[in-house]
This record gives structure tokens, sequence and C-alpha cells, in this order.
């Protein structure tokens, strides 16, 4: 039985609604999990408390895959909750069309100039915004941003379709659209309004007047775990749902989402459906980007190199729980600014690592430790910047930094080869290989800017610190080099 044709079923949340009565107020760019099983999830509910508003409208800037999986199945999806208690499912309606910008780019822009679209909103990962991770400046060079100055019709990146969809809306009279960044970037709001702001003044500064006077780019802090479905979870909703869900989403229980409150038009009340609507994000990004996805990507990293597959495996080694709970507790805490009391820390830690225990879930290690470059900068260096500033250790931050680095070689501690999935993989790799010893490869990899800027590289602290737990990780493995480490703090 085909998704579309299910009626009510045990267990299973469906739309309620009339889901041909929904108006497509918002294009969200990037159809892939995260955007389905997060953002999407909180504006069905709104549409379901009755306001109709909100349909979306998804645009996959890449691959057909999503797209041709979805729009058979009238756009249905099973957003499928999974934690040690078994499973809980729910078929969102909200998504009310899927577009494949490379195949129709005209009908995206028509979608981002109707003017009932007010919000455009992107989950395109930290490498769809063309910018360069150290700097958060827009890389007039970049392969597509390079394309979509010159063809602004046919645009290939977010930037170029909003600042494309802007100066549209501006010739028709229209007012911006709000643009909503969905993705683990510092200042993710503000960060995309930068990089519309360079592109529009490359093309028209009067655009760039226009934008800057009356667009909006509110911050959001987004967090929600979302593995890569698999086949045998395809397998796993037919038997459960009774219908093929070609493309389902799997996640945990736990989901969050705190917004700016900082719109040029109208938004959906998320807020009655559990997100929540802040002046300041600033301090729950902080907070989620070093705490979370900080911890994930040491884990994936240091676990990935001992040979782990999933979160749930490398943290139940008591090692790597113990080194993630002291990183957190000694070396990021210290930089928050989420006032939280340390009881409040205490119990956000331990449900951190509650979460990464959810046996249920089987997230990859590498699908966390894919685009390091482009992750690291807001994950980890931050961090060290902080700490370093504050005349504090970094020890275990930059032990981190040296699990990514011995990462690059491209195989694990059983001398298991696997792929580097990195937009500078090449570069990367070349530089983690191009040496026999820790000291001539950390030159190499601070040496490429785009990750480490110009001042780390400088840093001599920073420099000798990462270049012995480097020697030690890769002469003694990374269990006996966090030995070390242990050993030395007593
Ligand atoms: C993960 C994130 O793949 C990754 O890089 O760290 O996708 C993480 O699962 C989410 O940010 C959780 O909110």
């Amino acid at each position: 039985m085909a998704l579309a044709s299910m009626g009510t079923h045990q267990n299973v949340i469906v739309p309620r609604y009339d889901r041909h009565q929904l108006s497509p107020g918002i294009v969200q760019l990037g159809l892939g999990a995260f955007h389905r099983a997060h953002a999407a999830v909180y504006t069905d509910r709104a549409i379901a408390s009755g306001d109709q508003r909100w349909g979306i409208v998804g645009v996959s800037l890449r691959q057909a895959d999503t797209r041709d999986a979805l729009a058979p199945q009238d756009n249905l999806y099973t957003v499928v909750v999974r934690d040690a208690d078994g499973e809980r499912l729910h078929v969102v309606g909200a998504l009310i069309a899927s577009l494949l910008a490379p195949e129709n780019p005209q009908a995206v822009l028509a979608a981002m100039t109707d003017p009932r679209c007010h919000v455009v909103s992107l989950t395109v990962t930290e490498k769809g915004y063309g910018h360069d991770p150290a700097t958060r400046a827009l890389r007039l060079d970049h392969p597509d941003i390079a394309h979509d100055l010159t063809h602004p019709d046919a645009p290939r990146s977010a930037i170029g379709f909003i600042v494309r969809a802007l100066a549209l809306r501006k010739k028709a009279g229209l007012p911006p659209f709000t643009v909503l960044s969905c993705d683990n970037l510092p200042s993710n709001g503000l960060t995309t309004r930068g990089l519309v702001l360079a592109f529009a003044a490359a093309v028209d500064s009067e655009l760039a007047h226009w934008i800057d006077t009356h667009g909006a780019f509110p911050n959001a802090m987004v967090d929600r775990i979302v593995p890569k479905t698999t086949d045998d979870d395809r397998a796993g909703v037919a038997t459960h749902l009774g219908a093929d869900d070609a493309w389902p989403v799997m996640t945990e229980p736990f989901s969050q989402w705190v917004i700016e409150d900082r719109f040029a038009g109208p938004r959906p009340r998320w807020e009655d459906a559990g997100a929540t609507i802040v002046s300041e994000v600033e301090p729950y990004e902080n907070a989620k980007l070093r705490m979370l996805n900080g911890t994930h990507s040491s884990l994936a990293y240091l676990g990935a190199v001992i040979g782990y597959v999933t979160v749930d495996e490398a943290i139940a080694d008591a090692r790597l729980a113990n080194f993630i709970a002291a990183m957190m507790v000694e070396e990021i805490e210290p930089t928050l600014s989420l006032s939280l009391s340390s009881s409040g820390l205490a119990q956000y830690r331990s449900e951190l690592l509650a979460r990464y225990r959810n046996p249920a879930l089987k997230h990859k290690l590498q699908q966390i430790a894919m685009d390091g470059s482009q992750k690291l900068p807001q994950r980890l260096l931050g961090t060290i910047r902080d700490r370093l500033r504050a005349g504090a250790s970094c020890n275990r931050l930059c032990f981190a930094v040296a699990g990514w680095l011995r990462y690059l070689a491209g195989k694990d501690e059983s001398g298991l080869a696997y792929q580097i999935s990195d937009p500078l993989a090449e570069v990367l790799h070349a530089a983690a290989t191009s040496s026999s010893d820790a000291a001539g490869q950390v030159a190499a990899l601070l040496a490429v800017r785009e990750v480490f800027g110009d001042d780390l590289p400088g840093n001599r602290q920073f420099v000798s610190t990462l270049t012995q737990h480097l020697e030690n990780i890769s002469k003694h493995g990374v269990v006996e080099a966090m030995r070390a480490l242990e050993s030395e703090k007593t």
C-alpha cells in the first residue's frame, strides 16, 4: 500500500488537516533528512493547529534522489522516533511540493517570489554556504558562487537563489521573505546575512542596500540527531506502517529549536509546537555547537580511528565517555555564555551522554566525521581560541583535534581504510601524509588557512600541544595516548 493512501493507523500520527488547502508559505532549500525530522515537524504541528499558510515547498539543490523518492508519494514521509523503548511514527504532511533546482531553477525562483512565501529556510550543511569556514567570508571564487554571479536566472547555490529571488521581489514591489538558516554555523542568521549582502553587492549595490534595510536573517539553534536512513530502516517502516515509504527519516525523541524573533513578515507559531522564541540565540547556540557538536566530532574521530562504527559503540567505551565528559567539564563549559547553573550544566551534560547512548539510532561515526574542515572551526577551534585567550588549558580539545588529524590519514588502527568525505579532502589527506613525523604533519595541516585561520598556526602552545598529542596517538594509539593524557592530569 502506498503512503498516500494510508488511513488511520494505530500509534502512528497522520495528517488530519486537508493538505490541498495549504498555501506555499515556506520554501525550504535543502531537502535532507535533518530538515524533514526537525523544522518540518514543528511546521507540521503548527499547520495541524489550524494555520494553513505554511505548506513547505522543498528544494533539492543537487541530487534528484530525495525528490524522486518523495514526489511519487505526494511528498508524504514518515518520521521514526527511536529509543530503547521502541519506535513511534509520525507521517508528516507539511511538504506540499518537492523541486529539483538543477532541473528547473525557474520553478524554484517562482516559489520564492510567490507573494504567499514569507519564509525561505535553508539546511544545506556547513559546506553549502560558499564561504570560508575560518573567516565566514563569501568565497567569490567558489565554483557555484562564481557561476551564480554570471548566471543569475539559473543559480546553483542557496545564496545565489536567495539573492536572485530577493531581486525579483524588490522589482515586483514585494517585501522580502525572512531567511532562516537551520545549519550548525555560528550566528547562522548573521553569517547568512553577510554572505547574501556580499553576493548582492557584487551584482547590484542598490539591491544590497534594500536587503540590508528590509531583510531579516534571524539566528537559530537547531538540535536533533538524525542518522542516515538505511534500507533496513525502510523495510522496518513498511512493516510497522503497513505502507511503503521510499524515504522515511530516523531520529531521537529529543528535539530543540531556539529562534530569534526577527522576521520581515508573518511566520508559523512554532512556539506552539515546542520551539523557543528568544531575543538572543547566541548563548543557546554556543552551548549546542560546543557541547554537542564539539564532543560529537571528538567522539567521531577518536572512535573511528580506534575502529568503532557507531556513536553508541564509542560512548560505551568508558575511556572515551570519561574523556568526553571531562572535556565538557574542564574545557568547554567554562567558555559557555549560557547562564546555566552548575546543576543545569550537569543535567545538560548527562542528557547529552544519554542521547549518545541511544542504542536504537546506530548513528555512524563516519557520518559525523564528514566535512571536518567545515565543522571544526565552530565546534572545537573557537573553544580553543577562548581557552588560549584565557590562559587556560585546552589539552583535551587539542587531543580531539589531533584525533581529526590522525583520522585524515584515511585508515583506522587496524589498518582498515575509509574514504574521507570533505570539500578539502585532497588537500587535507596530502598534508596528513606529507611527512613521517607529527611536527611535519601538523605544520602542513595548519597551513590550511580555511580551517585554522592565521592566528592558531602561530600559537606556540597550540602547535606544541597538538604535535605532542598527534605523535602519541600515531605512535601508541588513541587509547594509550589518552591514558598518558589522563596520567599527566593526576
Ligand atoms: C552531527 C550533527 O553529523 C554531524 O556533524 O554532529 O548532525 C548533529 O547530529 C546535530 O547537530 C544534532 O543536533
